[in-house]
């Protein structure tokens, strides 16, 4: 008998963001590592405490697929993209990566109603919350570069940028009430 609740392009569906929050896990990771080899200590944990929070989206998801009876199917985790070229560059990228993957959460939200799969609509609707505070988080990063004076910050007003972002608690408040154990 099969107890797999979801349909076959849902569990698609699902298994390909799942793999794209790895992805944004690779991605924060790396601008991390570009972030500390510029000395930017603060800037490049921010990045990796969010790469973390990737990495526990894509947890959630796994187990959501999981818990329907459905199969779960990691695939290899394409390259990140190129390292950002300025503090400018990284907040900017960033803001882009988020509103992109809002667009793949919203067309899964969008085939969950096609299909009127509401189980997997409710699940969702956690996702469409943090991507909203994911995008708010990020909207704040351009307005504090913009504020340390954008392309052309100085290196002091980059060096009081740095010292903020080390000095932050965790970024987006529904994405610290996750972890692996508590998705
Ligand atoms: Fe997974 O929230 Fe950002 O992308």
């Amino acid at each position: 008998m099969d107890s797999n609740r979801l349909s076959k392009a849902m569990q698609t569906a699902l298994n390909s963001q799942m793999n794209k929050e790895n992805l944004q896990a690779q991605i924060y990771l790396s601008y991390g590592c570009w972030a500390d080899s510029e000395g930017y200590e603060g800037i490049s944990n921010f990045l990796f405490r969010h790469s973390k929070e990737e990495r526990d989206h894509m947890m959630k998801f796994l187990e959501y697929i999981l818990k329907r009876g459905g199969k779960v199917a990691v695939s290899e985790i394409p390259a990140p993209s190129a390292n950002p070229t300025s503090v400018n560059d990284c907040f900017e990228k960033v803001f882009k990566q988020e509103v992109d993957n809002t667009k793949s959460i919203y067309s899964l939200v969008k085939q969950c109603m096609e299909e009127e799969d509401w189980a997997t609509w409710n699940f969702m609707q956690w996702f469409v919350m943090e991507q909203t505070e994911e995008e708010n988080l990020a909207i704040e990063l351009l307005d504090m570069i913009r504020v340390a004076g954008g392309k052309d910050a100085s290196h002091s007003a980059l060096f009081s940028l740095d010292k903020r972002m080390g000095e932050r608690g965790g970024d987006a408040r529904l994405a610290q009430e996750v972890t692996t154990d508590r998705p």
